[in-house]
């Protein structure tokens, strides 16, 4: 195991470089060299101007000489120039007349509004062409949504989820019609009012018979996917500026009564537990709570309620939901950690951590991006602790987990399935590749990178968070680079021993990577997960760096060519390292709840739903955020491309 760290205060000073501050010295200094510049720039002597004069000559005579010799590529430009409506001003009479041409016009038929509203989302170093582009791109998401929703009406409404490939649908989360609800904040997002009719209907005619009636469900996952995307379904609709009739007939007080009503429901698992630890399921029909099989809840499934029953309490003002959600934080809070690590199995028994095995893939996940979330979600009140757990853990990751690959070097994210005494395992989830995101938020609160060093709002500590957060999502873009099909394995291990035995690759001989990244053959599937994309999402808002969007896009396409079905839906793959890939009959509520909706939001205007004003959930369902620094503006749609 290697024990040298890979960050050092030098890389991420040098990483920074630019954005440092002055000091007073190098200010006087470089004042000065610009003053002498400026004196010397006005002693232009005549001598001095004559050689302009024959430099600028030359200059013409070769340009022209030049044009005579590829004329063929002067007329293709000229075409290209007439296409988009530009003229010479000196048309036809001489090459120079083409050094002066006229500005293209701006595409016609945009208000003045619209053209205020593209510019201020214009990347810095892009034009309105390359953001033109974008919203085409955005565009093709929607279709993606519109096509991934058409195959679940036309094969599976009702149920949780769709099997694309034998046209049924099935109910693996309760019976609650999981993806319906899942993916109406993202239709809304998108303006798909088509989806946003039909959702809203079933939600008002079907779900409150479904919340009595229904069996078993897990209280993790039906907080976050039903009781998250309700609740943000009631805000997105206006139901908190106190609109009460969506323009689609369903009003938004049907969906916040629905997330009450299921709420009371789950209440139970944390007020039955003999400790602050909920258990993890819950009956619906009988209201009555119960253990998994082992007896142990997940680490992260516990720690990941809080933003929904903080904002159910917030809407409902009824204190219950938060109290019982966050006594959960606040006994983890008195519990021993390993540097802020924490174990992934809890006994709803003893409140205690069950066992040594620390991660940030499955089942501890989303208990180190709550600690931040909730904090965020709640400034201004009492939840420092939450701040400083967040801190410490991150300190914890970057000292035990985080590790380089040989031989070139990729930052990566281990494991410790025996403890801090055990043996490391260089293996990580897809699903830890949230962590890029969650470090970027927490590193500059929502805010950009820039703005946030302008504001010296940074300490040491961020700036090496955010530099991590940008080495790990090339990591995990790069887990999907080295495959045959340009999509990442649910597993990836990551070479520490040297050349000679990395064992098998993702299939793309042409990676830097093939010899870094091994992935096992029972490792090899893909369930159309969202992590890297939402890391790539909150790293292009945070960062502004385009290359987050370029690989949003190639993963995009990547899910388009090999994922998608022509009868409706999108399949998750057995195999991605061979092509074409064997299918898996399954489409997972969170590709229209989180994977399409990041990439959607990727693309698009960066005012939409800002991350200074929402947190959004660990299933992508976006909340305001309350006593925030900025005054809340509310949801708009990113109205320039809505058809
Ligand atoms: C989602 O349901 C949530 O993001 C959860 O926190 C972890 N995994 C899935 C998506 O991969």
């Amino acid at each position: 195991m290697s024990k040298s760290l890979p960050y050092s205060m030098k890389d991420v000073h040098y990483d920074n470089a630019k954005f440092r501050q002055r000091s007073f010295f190098k200010v006087i200094t470089q004042n000065m060299l610009t003053s002498n510049r400026k004196r010397e720039c006005v002693k232009c002597t005549t001598g001095k101007f004559l050689t302009l004069l024959m430099i600028c000559g030359l200059a013409y005579l070769m340009l022209t000489r030049m044009s005579s010799i590829h004329p063929s590529t002067d007329s293709t430009a000229k075409n290209a120039g007439d296409q988009h409506g530009e003229k010479l001003i000196v048309d036809g009479s001489g090459r120079l007349g083409r050094l002066w041409r006229k500005p293209p016009r701006l595409p016609p038929l945009l208000t003045p509004d619209e053209i205020t509203s593209r510019n201020r989302t214009i990347h810095k170093s892009g034009n309105l062409n390359v953001e033109l582009d974008w919203k085409a791109r955005q565009q093709r998401v929607k279709e993606a949504f519109i096509h991934a929703w058409l195959g679940y009406k036309n094969y599976a409404m009702g149920y949780d989820e769709l099997m694309p490939l034998s046209h049924r649908g099935v109910d693996g989360l309760g019976g609650l019609g999981a993806t319906i609800i899942d993916a109406l904040d993202t239709a809304m997002i998108m303006g798909a009012d088509e989806v946003i009719n039909e959702a809203g209907s079933w939600i008002e005619k079907i779900l409150p018979e479904r919340i009595d009636g229904k069996g078993q469900v897990n209280l993790f996952e039906t907080t976050i996917r039903i009781m998250g995307g309700l609740l943000s379904a009631y805000h997105l609709s206006g139901g908190e500026q106190g609109s009460n009739a969506s323009q689609n007939g369903t009003k938004p007080v049907v969906y916040l009564e629905n997330a009450r009503k299921l709420a009371d429901h789950l209440l139970v698992a944390f007020t039955s537990s003999p400790s602050a630890i909920p258990f993890s399921d819950v009956v619906l029909h009988d209201r009555s709570a119960h253990p998994a099989p082992d007896g142990l809840s997940s680490t992260s499934e516990v720690s990941t309620l809080q933003l929904e029953f903080n904002y159910l309490s917030s809407l409902t003002g009824d204190p219950k939901y938060s109290l019982e959600s966050m006594k959960v934080l606040e006994h983890l809070k008195t519990l021993p950690k390993v540097e802020g690590l924490v174990p992934i199995y809890i006994s709803p028994h003893s409140g205690e951590f069950s066992g040594e095995n620390i991660r940030l893939g499955s089942r501890g996940d989303s208990y180190y991006e709550y600690l931040i979330k909730v904090w965020l979600q709640n400034q201004g009140s009492n939840l420092t602790y939450l701040h400083n757990m967040y801190e410490e853990s991150i300190k914890g990751v970057k000292h035990l987990l985080v590790r380089k690959s040989v031989p070139n070097g990729l930052v990566f994210v281990g494991e410790l399935p025996y403890g801090p005494q055990g043996s490391f395992s260089p293996k990580m989830d897809h699903l830890v590749c949230f962590l890029p995101g969650t470090l970027a938020l927490g590193a500059t609160k929502g805010i950009t990178k820039e703005k946030a060093m302008r504001e010296n709002l940074l300490s040491f500590e961020d700036l090496e968070n955010l530099k991590l957060a940008e080495d790990l999502a090339m990591t995990c873009v790069e887990m999907y680079s080295v495959t045959s099909t340009g999509l990442a394995p649910e597993i990836a291990y990551f070479n520490m021993e040297g050349e000679s035995d990395s064992g098998p690759g993702g299939g793309n001989k042409d990676s830097k990577y093939a010899k870094d990244i091994i992935i096992k053959p029972a490792d090899r599937h893909n369930l159309l997960r969202p992590e890297t994309v939402e890391s790539l999402f909150f790293l292009f808002r945070i960062t502004e760096d385009p290359k987050y969007r370029e690989w949003g896009w190639e993963i995009f396409e990547a899910f388009e060519k090999y994922t998608k079905v022509d009868s409706g839906g999108y399949s998750s793959l057995d195999d991605v390292t061979t092509v074409p890939p064997q299918r898996r009959d399954k489409m997972e509520t969170f590709f229209l709840g989180e994977t399409l909706k990041y990439l959607y939001l990727l693309f698009g205007d960066t005012n939409v739903l800002a991350l200074d004003e929402y947190v959004f959930n660990s299933e992508a369902h976006p909340f305001p955020i309350r006593g925030g620094s900025r005054k809340h503006r509310g949801f708009q749609q990113d109205k320039s491309i809505l058809s």
